[in-house]
């Protein structure tokens, strides 16, 4: 067949000029997982067949701004990978089968695109080029999974502004919470120095539609304010443009004292709201598309403005005024303090509801997925829905910190999807409210080859990016799409690599936190169970305050009862959860404190039915290792062993958990496993002297 050649070099010479020399669509070394989901791997049967006969005189306009540019090459690459060859040139406009208008003023300029084709012609039309870089990726989306290429239909807008991901990362490459290895970010050798995983990261995050990324961890350190730091930071946002991601920095709140040579970092100052309006002005001049800044302030000894007797909207307008209309403070919500000794789960609603209506236009709050941490499974935050007068933003956690780090498969799409379609009973949904703002995940990228220290993970990034784009996707579809592109198009092979992602978030919430526990991981590195901890300073850091075991019973009564958390919901929802009768048992314990030998709705008793989570959780991992066995087939050998290895790793720690748990919680009160239940291998002790001051992360 003959396909069109035309204007390559044209395209290389551009290439080379935004640094894409190796955005090839196959991967620099097959199958070790450094492609990611873009491996786009030769279609087989009648999908070949249809793509090749669309394709087979194809050409492709090559348009000149940078981001269409890019758009042109990922399809024109994309296609050719997916045809096994690499036939398909550029040609002159008039020859064009795939033909780009990135430029349709009837089409918004968000990223919204629309695709129309025939026989002959597909048609991609997008207000504005970075739509026509949305839609390339998303043709080879549909092309992946078999789609008619002379019948694609696709007409998409990002429901959300903000999509972003929020960097743990300090700057000398060690990154808080991370399980893929060191930093992405090579700061050091920066600006002169830009490693090309800086493009294929771009690239990856445009790939899922995520437009904004917080380079630097939340615990920041203010010298990353400085020159020379700006220097580096441009040329990442330089590097990042085409691909539509816009930079943005954790902004360390006592800066202007910090290396400002300031006595005081009070908001109220004015030599103070003037050094951060220089700063944001130099950061300007250098950056002139700079997202904003990210903000930890009074949490977890960061510094903030209640520092000096001010609230956070003090702090955050302040900055917000620095910014001006260039960009956006994200304010944290995530605040607790050591002096308060209300239920940790209420204390940012008490601290942010009553500043509802305060915070500058150019003010996000940053609201954390649950009103804990991160847990394996939350009830929605309360703040969503409370602040109606406030953008809220929706922050989840990519990287698995309370989830087995990189080596447990938990697939989040489930975890994400049961908060954004938690309906609030105060305006909509969550994922309604955070809706004119955005979602921001804690990143798990780092230096790993295969990005996020297991090939399962990437998952997590992708589905991240998919649910901020549009948070109505199912996560088995999110799924599916993702595994095909990733590891085998093979139908039953998906079914059963779709079943197990979809099942692997609720297996890990029953081998380590079940019936609503949580928190109940070891200190610090959260690596494993530690229920029994109890002796550490603060109340709120120990396990034990979570669960409240005793020889009576186990749970956090959160009812009027108790700490009177429920009241922070919408009524309707507080009922729901209030009544014994109606909960749904996935959050008993979070909100009830219960007998161990009361009867559950299974007719168990608690302390059997826990014993039965807990089995039940362990049998779901041995499972998925099982169903993993049998795909041998359909997997490279690389990967089937990299995610065969960590699979045997979940295998023993799911038991782990379940032993260690098990043996504590008997050790409270006295009671036998239910017959035929597996024994404990070990004493208490045994699980309690095991120490991992190694453990990654911390
Ligand atoms: C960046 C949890 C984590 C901390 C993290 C914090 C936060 O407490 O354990 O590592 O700090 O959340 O979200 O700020």
């Amino acid at each position: 067949m003959m396909r069109g050649r035309g204007l390559v070099n044209r395209l290389a010479m551009l290439a080379g000029a935004l640094g894409v020399a190796a955005l090839a669509g196959a991967p620099v070394r097959a199958e070790d997982g450094y492609a990611l989901w873009l491996r786009h791997a030769p279609l087989e049967g009648e999908a070949l067949a249809r793509l090749d006969g669309f394709a087979g005189s194809v050409s492709i306009d090559l348009p000149d701004n940078p981001t269409a540019a890019l758009a042109a090459n990922e399809l024109r690459l994309g296609v050719d990978a997916l045809l096994g060859d690499g036939a398909i040139g550029f040609a002159e406009p008039s020859m064009a089968a795939f033909q780009f208008d990135c430029d349709d003023p009837a089409i918004a300029t968000d990223g919204a695109f629309r695709v129309t084709s025939d026989v002959s012609r597909m048609r991609i039309a997008a207000g504005a080029p970075i739509g026509c870089l949305y839609a390339s990726h998303a043709i080879l989306r549909a092309l992946e999974q078999g789609a008619d290429p002379a019948t694609l239909a696709l007409d998409e807008a990002p429901v959300m502004p903000l999509r972003m991901l929020n960097h743990w990362d300090n700057p000398d490459g060690h990154v808080e919470r991370g399980y893929a290895g060191r930093s992405i970010f090579d700061w050091w050798h920066l600006p002169e120095r830009l490693d090309q995983r800086m493009i294929d990261y771009a690239r990856a995050n445009a790939s899922v539609g995520i437009n904004g990324v917080v380079v630097n961890n939340v615990n920041a350190r203010a010298f990353m304010l400085e020159a020379r730091y700006i220097a580096k930071l441009k040329r990442l946002a330089d590097a990042w443009r085409p691909y539509g991601i816009r930079v943005y920095l954790s902004a360390r709140f006592s800066a202007p004292r910090d290396i400002g040579g300031l006595a005081t970092a009070d908001p109220l100052d004015p030599a103070v709201a003037a050094w951060w309006q220089a700063k944001a002005d130099e950061i300007y001049a250098a950056i002139p598309d700079f997202g904003g800044f990210l903000v930890k302030a009074n949490s977890e000894g960061q510094p903030g403005p209640q520092d000096y007797g001010r609230s956070h909207a003090d702090g955050a307008n302040m900055l917000a005024a620095a910014l001006g209309d260039r960009g956006t403070v994200i304010w944290r919500a995530f605040v607790y303090k050591a002096q308060d000794s209300t239920d940790r789960t209420m204390q940012a609603y008490a601290e942010f509801v009553p500043l509802d209506g305060q915070f500058a236009d150019n003010v996000i709050v940053q609201v954390k997925n649950g009103p804990l941490d991160f847990q394996p499974r939350e009830p929605f935050h309360p703040l969503f829905g409370a602040m109606p007068e406030t953008r809220l933003m929706f922050e989840g956690q990519i990287t698995k910190e309370y989830l087995g780090f990189a080596s447990h498969l938990a697939f989040l799409g489930p975890l994400w999807k049961d908060v954004l379609d938690a309906d609030t009973g105060r305006g909509g949904t969550v994922a309604q409210i955070v809706a004119p703002a955005g979602m921001a995940g804690v990143a798990n990228a780092g230096s790993d080859r295969n990005w996020t220290g297991s090939d399962f993970d990437q998952a997590n990034w992708y589905a991240f990016g998919r649910l901020a784009w549009n948070p109505a996707l199912p996560a088995e579809a999110i799924a599916r799409e993702w595994a095909a592109q990733t590891f085998t198009r093979d139908p039953q092979a998906l079914d059963t690599i779709t079943a197990m992602m979809l099942g692997s978030r609720e297996a890990v919430v029953r081998y380590m936190t079940p019936l609503g526990l949580a928190h109940v991981m070891d200190t610090g590195h959260h690596y494993g169970p530690g229920p029994w901890v109890c002796d550490l300073a603060r109340p709120d850091w120990n396990p034990c305050y979570y669960h409240r075991a005793d020889s009576e019973g186990i749970g956090f009564d959160r009812t009027a009862r108790g700490s009177g958390a429920l009241a922070q919901y919408a009524p309707q929802v507080a009922a729901r959860w209030a009544d014994l009768a109606t909960i749904d048992p996935r959050y008993l314990l979070w909100f009830h404190r219960v007998g161990w030998n009361q009867a559950m709705p299974s007719g168990r008793t608690l302390w059997a039915e826990m014993v039965h989570e807990y089995d039940a959780g362990v049998a779901a991992v041995d499972a998925m290792a099982r169903d993993w066995q049998a795909l041998a087939p359909h997997i490279d050998a690389q990967r089937h062993r990299a995610v065969a290895e960590n699979l045997a790793i979940q295998q023993a720690e799911a038991r782990w958990w379940r032993d260690a748990s098990l043996a504590y919680w008997q050790s409270l009160h006295g009671l036998a496993l239910p017959a035929g239940a597996t024994p404990i291998p070990e004493s208490l002790a045994d699980y309690q002297r095991r120490t991992f001051p190694e453990a990654p992360g911390q």
